[in-house]
């Protein structure tokens, strides 16, 4: 499963995001595995569903009414603060648990009424621009820490006369996540000696730099809209590449509410209707939540994921079904199982996402909407239906 890490100095506002984005709506939930464990949960990016295309619904727990939700894996760690690589507070805690995540949120308090350490100070005070340099900093010097401590032992293998750097450096980085294919990528865009003795600070920073840019992007999420001066959400966008204005607040309480069967609202709607009797404070605060989301296109915590997962991540969504004609599994379930796959795979790399020994077996695919077979080259669009054949069961 995708894995999407919220990162973040203290009181920004990631517990609120994680608690609002895990929070299974009791019409799309009933997963089997909604905690893993107090900080690792499922969430859900959400996209159309397929099954749009027919008569009818699909009707699977996962698609509401077209919506639907894919699981991936959420984790809310430790607050960051500055100096965390060198252990300050919860610091490489926080930083090995990111070891394994694909994309990180990270989770800035836009209104500027908390210090870098995520201490409150007057609303509109602090600059949150900062937050999103000292968390790639610290991600950028966490990583220079780890190529520093492993260089040592680099350097005693480089007497070997088998000894290859950019076979050592994969060694090394994929310990922290990164794929052999990132490292290619990263060292050919880079000038550096072959002997590991004659590398300087500024090429292991470099290299830690570019791995980490290349194996973690982040999506600034620009919380605490809801009462951010309109000017720091301008300076959050000129110094960020992707930002997402956020309620995670407002989000939460849609979730209770909708919960609550007090309001209509599925996560990543634009707005929602009150179908409930509220309470003056309740509807008061929905009411600034509307607010929100008029201007915003909703509360920001599904655009967030979104975001995350079909933009910087490229990836797209894809149902693997038995029956090509009424794109079912064996038991008769429309559309049962949804896919995350990098944008670029093919059928058989479905086929292994299903279960490897369907893609040691795979002898060829049907697009099931189009109802024809296709190539060993065809690349899967968002929201494909695939019929896989194999010799596996
Ligand atoms: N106004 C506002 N406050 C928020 C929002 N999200 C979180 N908060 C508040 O910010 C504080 C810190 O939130 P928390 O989720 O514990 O932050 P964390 O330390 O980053 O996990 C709490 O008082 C939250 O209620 C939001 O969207 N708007
Ligand atoms: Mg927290």
């Amino acid at each position: 499963m995708l894995s999407i890490a919220l990162a973040g100095k203290p009181n920004a506002g990631k517990s609120t995001f994680y608690k609002a984005a895990t929070m299974a709506d009791v019409d799309v939930g009933n997963y089997p595995f909604t905690t893993i464990d107090p900080n690792r949960g499922v969430s859900q990016a959400r996209t159309e569903c397929p099954c749009l295309d027919r008569e009818e619904r699909c009707g699977d727990e996962h698609c509401h009414d077209g919506k639907r939700y894919v699981p991936v894996e959420l984790i809310d760690v430790a607050g960051l603060v500055p100096g965390a690589h060198e252990g300050r507070g919860l610091g490489n805690q926080f930083l090995d648990a990111l070891t394994n995540a694909d994309v990180i949120l990270n989770v800035v308090d836009a209104s500027g009424g908390t210090n870098a350490e995520g201490e409150p100070v007057e609303l509109g005070s602090y600059d949150p621009v900062q937050d999103v340099d000292f968390v790639e900093e610290e991600m950028d010097l966490w990583l220079a820490s780890i190529v520093e401590r492993n260089w040592e032992s680099i350097g005693r293998k480089s007497r070997s006369p088998e000894f290859d750097l950019d076979d050592a450096l994969v060694d090394m980085l994929t310990g922290v996540g990164a794929t052999e294919y990132d490292v290619a990528l990263v060292l050919r865009s880079m000038e550096y000696p072959e002997d590991p003795f004659q590398w300087t600070d500024e090429h292991k920073e470099e290299l830690a730099r570019k791995i980490r840019q290349q194996t973690k992007p982040i999506v600034v999420v620009a919380n605490k809209a809801d009462v951010a001066p309109a000017e720091n959400l301008a300076r959050l966008r000129e110094a960020a590449d992707i930002v997402v204005p956020c309620t995670a607040e407002g989000e939460l309480a849609l979730r209770q509410a909708a919960n609550a069967g007090l309001v209509d609202y599925d996560p990543g709607d634009e707005t929602f209707e009150v179908t409930g009797d509220l309470s003056d404070a309740q509807a008061k605060g929905l009411e600034q939540v509307r607010g929100v989301m008029d201007e915003f296109g909703g509360t920001g915590v599904q655009t967030a994921l979104n975001t995350a997962v079909y933009d910087l991540l490229d990836h797209v969504t894809a149902y693997p079904v038995q029956n090509e004609g009424r794109w079912t599994d064996g038991d008769g379930n429309v559309l049962p199982d949804a896919f995350l796959l990098p944008s670029g795979s093919t059928p058989k790399d479905l086929a292994y996402a299903v279960h490897s020994d369907i893609g040691d077996g795979y002898l060829h695919a049907v697009d099931a909407k189009a109802g024809r077979r296709v190539g060993e080259d065809h690349e899967l669009e968002e929201g494909d239906v695939v019929k896989i054949v194999s010799t596996a069961r």
